[in-house]
């Protein structure tokens, strides 16, 4: 596999959009059908992760059975122990709104030489959780956004441009109530050049659609993966056809 930021970086360059499909170690499912069921749809890769309960061994299990597909396997660490040298890259996060330095540079710290010694490729992604209520706002003891105040996620947005990184994942959090509003991610495109997420309670072909035409770059799904893998699939057709 090259680079999984060429990758992406590419697609954009075409005007395509990108849908990521995050599979939970913890809540494994069929992963087999259900990850088959997704490249058929045009996922263009995989996202691993989960807030809790990941175990090193999971991680690994669930990249060797993905990794087969041939799109990018990339971890999306809840905590270091998600990481994998089965993967093929980290979404290299800083958890931005985050009140507990552990989320900021702790676990940056802890997972670097990991990272190094796996050979995974870092994608340095700034997250910011935009609501209580959630299992990653909880455990990353956020300081929460307010919805009606996307200038905030453009200040966030700014600084970790200006720091050095490429992505910004604007998560509402897994089975989030609402979605990340659309204001979000075109505030966020007018103001920066970062490359745009977002996940987090999405469940209908109109939201992504609404996200899309806001500006989001990458869309992911995870909870009606697993619930509802026909409205999965067709919310991964909806961004390909976008
Ligand atoms: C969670 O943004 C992802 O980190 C996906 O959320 O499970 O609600 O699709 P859902």
């Amino acid at each position: 596999m090259g680079s999984v930021h060429e990758y992406i970086v590419e697609k954009l360059g075409r005007g395509e959009k990108l849908h990521f499909t995050l599979i939970d170690p913890d809540k494994p499912g069929d992963i087999e059908r259900i990850s088959s069921l997704m490249i058929d749809a045009g996922t263009d890769a995989f996202l691993i992760g989960g807030s809790l309960a990941v175990t090193p061994e999971e991680a690994s299990r669930v990249a060797k059975t993905l990794r087969r597909h041939g799109v990018p396997v990339i971890v999306f660490p809840g905590n270091i122990n998600c990481l994998t040298p089965y993967a093929d890259a980290v979404l290299f996060t800083v958890l931005v709104n985050s009140l507990e330095p552990y989320y900021l540079m702790g676990a940056q710290v802890a997972g670097a030489p990991i990272v190094k010694k796996y050979g995974l490729e870092p994608l340095p992604t700034a997250y910011l959780v935009l609501y209580s209520g959630t299992a990653v706002a909880h455990v990353g003891r956020i300081a929460p956004v307010p919805a009606n105040k996307p200038e905030i996620a453009v200040a966030y947005a700014l600084a970790s441009e200006m720091i050095g990184m490429k992505y910004i994942y604007l998560e509402a959090g897994s089975g989030a109530v609402s979605p990340v509003p659309p204001e979000f991610p075109a505030a966020i495109k007018k103001h920066t050049r970062l490359i745009v997420i977002v996940g987090g309670g999405i469940r209908s072909v109109e939201t992504v659609k609404t996200l899309l035409r806001s500006g989001a770059d990458i869309i992911v799904t995870g909870t009606i993966v697993e619930k509802d893998p026909r409205l999965a699939t067709d919310i991964v057709r909806a961004v390909k056809e976008f």
